[in-house]
């Protein structure tokens, strides 16, 4: 068969189930409704497993988890390609990168395609983006957008604004919440909106709000069983990648130890500090270090130490995201919008806090390959629920629209949740889901690699290094031993190679490898 009728035929497929679920969604959720307000709440790197609702064993997240026990929480969200920028772009257009173009951290988004918010701005909602976008080109497409360049900064942050760049006092966090209360109270209240709240925290260097620069400081974090992996059941991608708390977290710019220069540190904060927050930034550390340098812990005691201070970092930049969270809870409620607001809970990918000895993610190993997924739908989910489908990024934008009665573009790779979010799992569910990531050579040396998981099983493919991995998440849940090439899951092997090229006809990956990083 030729490609063109293969692409065809799966083209004429998708579209025929985009119409089922459309057709089953809208008898339910229908236009006849008042469009529900959408309110998605989206954080850079949150690990699912510090998130109390996931069962975290090193912090509690009060806000989130109301939004869990009022709602859905999903178990099995996994995203297309564990990494900021393609994620946003999958979350914007509901298609895979191949196809929206932003492969990696590098590509500028193209704003002239077709995503769900100018869907939706079209059906009659009024739209707004605040906090970080990191697609480059300016979100123009929103009827208000105010974003932090690139990455962005924690404290005293600047803001792109459609009057050029502003400068605001304070903590990220806060500021972008205090943005988009702003906004939910100056927007026009006629019309049902989308606000896209998106933080900038938890990213490296992991800075907290300065009042809580303390929290911790008297309790030991659990390690998790991983900290010290030595990757020998895997194959060499695992051992070639520079993302270990051991050899490759700085102490001076991601663990805040200025140790040679006490000046060093200091510099980059110099600029955006004002001379009082530096005190406490200063102070808040001040006496770990010196007991550090007193200590001078080395090998496993050292990394026991970097992973303490990464992981307390990381955890109080979660505790003002999660404050922050209640505050626009507390809003929705006080203000009456909280009945008729769709509450989704999500992040760009999953994180490592020290499990394989690793930080960052781009994996499609389990922390970074799953991200949390909470929706709380006032009506309509059931509170407290936790649901195991198969469900991705690539699906928030048709769930979306689907929320809002807006028809899903045939060209959309995923499905709406609303279904799921109904408590009915259709029938024709998907069993399996395609996985592919492409930044390399880049920062943190994660091989390129593509995969298919089907909630069991995780065949991996490091397409450069000709290399397979299989794993058996039921028996090895931490994934420390590939069996690819074990004779008992010869026929696991040949049935998921054998899924993953039917997804990649499906998804219209192209067969030939033409992507190269910075080209
Ligand atoms: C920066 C970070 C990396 C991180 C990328 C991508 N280094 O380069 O650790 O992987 O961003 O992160 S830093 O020292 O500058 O913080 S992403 O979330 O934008 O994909
Ligand atoms: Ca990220």
């Amino acid at each position: 068969m030729r490609t063109d009728q293969v692409s065809r035929r799966s083209f004429l497929k998708s579209v025929a189930g985009s119409a089922a679920f459309l057709m089953s969604a809208h008898t339910s959720c229908g236009s006849r409704r008042k469009q529900p307000n959408i309110l998605f709440i989206f954080t850079d790197d949150h690990a699912y497993q510090a998130i109390s609702a996931y069962g975290s064993n090193r912090n509690k997240t009060p806000h989130i988890d109301r939004l869990a026990n009022e709602g859905v929480l999903f178990t099995n969200c996994c995203v297309t390609n564990s990494i900021c920028a393609p994620s946003r772009a999958v979350i914007q257009t509901g298609k895979y990168s191949h196809l929206n173009g932003v492969y990696d951290n590098l590509q500028e988004f193209n704003t002239a395609q077709q995503t769900f918010p100018k869907l939706l701005k079209t059906a009659g909602y009024e739209t707004a983006l605040i906090g970080k976008w990191h697609l480059k080109a300016d979100p123009d497409y929103f009827d208000h957008w105010q974003v932090l360049p690139g990455q962005g900064h924690y404290y005293n942050p600047d803001f792109r604004t459609v009057n050029g760049s502003i400068r605001e006092e304070g903590y990220v966090t806060e500021i972008i919440t205090d943005k988009a209360l702003d906004w939910l109270q100056s927007r026009d209240a006629q019309k049902p909106f989308l606000l896209m709240l998106q933080h900038k925290a938890p990213h490296r260097e992991w800075s907290p709000n300065l009042k809580d620069i303390n929290m911790y400081d008297d309790i030991d974090m659990p390690e998790p069983a991983t900290l010290f992996d030595d990757y020998s059941g895997r194959g060499s991608a695992a051992r070639m990648q520079e993302m270990e708390i051991d050899r490759h977290m700085t102490l001076n710019t991601d663990l805040k130890v200025w140790e040679s220069d006490p000046n060093a540190q200091e510099a980059q904060f110099r600029n955006r500090l004002t001379p009082a927050q530096l005190e406490k930034w200063q102070a808040g550390y001040a006496d770990e270090n010196l007991a550090f340098r007193a200590a001078n812990p080395q090998g496993k005691d050292l990394v026991r130490w970097k992973y303490q201070r990464y992981v307390k970092d990381y955890l109080r930049c979660i505790h003002s995201v999660d404050e922050n969270i209640g505050r626009v809870l507390d809003y929705l409620d006080d203000s009456g919008l909280a009945k008729n607001t769709v509450v989704i809970y999500s992040s760009d990918q999953g994180f490592y806090l020290g499990e394989h000895g690793w930080f960052d993610k781009r994996w499609m190993y389990e922390e970074s390959f799953k991200t949390p997924l909470i929706v709380r739908w006032p009506g309509v989910t059931k509170p407290g629920t936790k649901n195991d489908a198969l469900v991705s990024n690539l699906d928030f934008a048709e769930t979306f629209l689907d929320i809002a009665g807006v028809p899903i573009p045939a060209d959309m790779q995923g499905h709406s949740l609303a279904p799921l979010l109904q408590g009915k799992k259709p029938a024709n569910w998907r069993t399996s889901v395609y996985y592919h990531y492409y930044e390399y050579p880049a920062v943190h040396m994660v091989n390129k690699h593509e995969g298919v998981y089907d909630g069991r099983y995780k065949l991996m493919h490091f397409y450069e290094l000709d290399e397979w991995e299989l794993y058996d998440l039921q028996n090895d849940p931490q994934e420390l031993r590939s069996v690819h090439d074990d004779p008992a899951y010869a026929a696991e092997v040949q049935r998921l190679t054998a899924e993953m090229a039917r997804l990649k006809t499906q998804y219209q990956v192209p067969e030939e490898r033409t992507y190269e990083y910075g080209k």
